[in-house]
């Protein structure tokens, strides 16, 4: 009996060592071969910049380009709209039907967007709002990348109310009408502006020295030099209105003047004296971009909003700053 366990175990010892050397059951197959991740050199990236209208956006054009270039992505299809969406518009057709990677948009208004974003989307082409906001509905783009314009009416009215602590009458010189940056800054400053100062008009300077000095030479005949301050939406407009208030015969101080962007035009002018507070609006926002956009060419989960971290200028340390400033 004995023999006959020892021989039953040494029969099972024996199958169970057959069986683990018998050869494995074949292998799964390997998985069809791993989609290669896209590469910058893979990208073709459309940016139907809005126009050339101010220093800010001349560096962000050039951001765009500096960077496309130096990541050596295939080809940056770049336009200029000359501030008018309808040529934005015919650019994003023209993109669409070349078939680029990615749409990088700047918007020149808010409104308008919905039907060639749609065309965008149904063409399986992601696009990436740059800067300036839409009002279109979230489903129709990636992602948007940009200052908080509402934020940065915020900070300018913060300042207002710090240089006229006893109140007064204010000017407003507003960016582009309809702009997604017009629009949030005035919102912004409206909301923290002091009870006890009145913007008594605003008109629109369109965001460029041109439109704006005839706007101030309008103003000072209106109002003449009795004004405390003025909220002016960038700093190429703060240049325009200074060169009306120089010729008008206003000091620099005498009415205190609160920009937007801190171009090195602005700088400049914080060093003349002429303006008490800049508030930063950054465009370098090229290398924000590219990333975003080939992680849209490879399918991967994108934040929807990104902002850009930003800050106040003030005339104390202008000097100190304008030889590091890259715009
Ligand atoms: O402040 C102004 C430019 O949209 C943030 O546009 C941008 C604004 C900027 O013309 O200088």
């Amino acid at each position: 009996m004995k023999k006959l366990v020892l021989s039953v175990i040494i029969c099972l010892v024996l199958v169970s060592l057959i069986g683990c050397a018998a050869p494995a059951a074949p292998a799964a197959p390997e998985p069809t071969a791993t989609k290669a991740k896209k590469t910058y050199a893979d990208m073709t990236l459309c940016y139907p910049q809005l126009g050339a209208e101010s220093d800010w956006r001349t560096a962000n054009s050039a951001s765009i380009k500096e960077t496309a270039q130096q990541l050596g992505i295939k080809k940056l299809v770049f336009s200029d709209a000359q501030q008018k969406p309808e040529n934005q518009i015919s650019a994003i057709r023209s993109c669409i039907q070349q078939g680029v990677d990615v749409i990088a948009l700047p918007p020149v208004v808010e409104d308008g967007w919905d039907a060639v974003l749609t065309e965008a989307k149904n063409a399986g082409i992601p696009v990436i709002i740059v800067d300036r906001s839409v009002s279109a509905d979230p489903s129709l783009y990636a992602a948007h990348i940009g200052s908080n314009m509402k934020l940065e009416g915020e900070r300018a009215a913060a300042e207002m109310n710090r240089l006229l602590p006893n109140g007064g009458k204010i000017l407003e010189i507003s960016g582009t009408t309809g702009s997604g940056a017009a629009v949030g800054r005035a919102e912004g400053f409206r909301a923290k502006l002091n009870s006890n100062i009145q913007i008594i008009d605003t008109q629109t300077g369109n965001f460029t020295r041109a439109e704006a000095k005839p706007v101030m030479e309008a103003f000072l005949n209106k109002y003449g030099t009795d004004i405390q301050g003025l909220f002016i939406h960038n700093d190429d407009m703060a240049i325009g209105a200074i060169e009306a208030l120089k010729a008008a015969g206003v000091k620099p101080g005498d009415i205190k003047i609160v920009s937007v962007d801190g171009t090195r035009g602005g700088f400049q002018a914080m060093i003349d004296g002429w303006i008490q507070a800049d508030v930063e609006c950054n465009p370098l926002l090229g290398p924000q971009v590219f990333e975003l956009a080939l992680k849209l060419m490879n399918g991967e989960p994108v934040e929807r909003e990104i902002l850009t971290n930003e800050t106040v200028y003030y005339p104390e340390n202008a000097a100190e700053l304008l030889p590091s400033r890259k715009y």
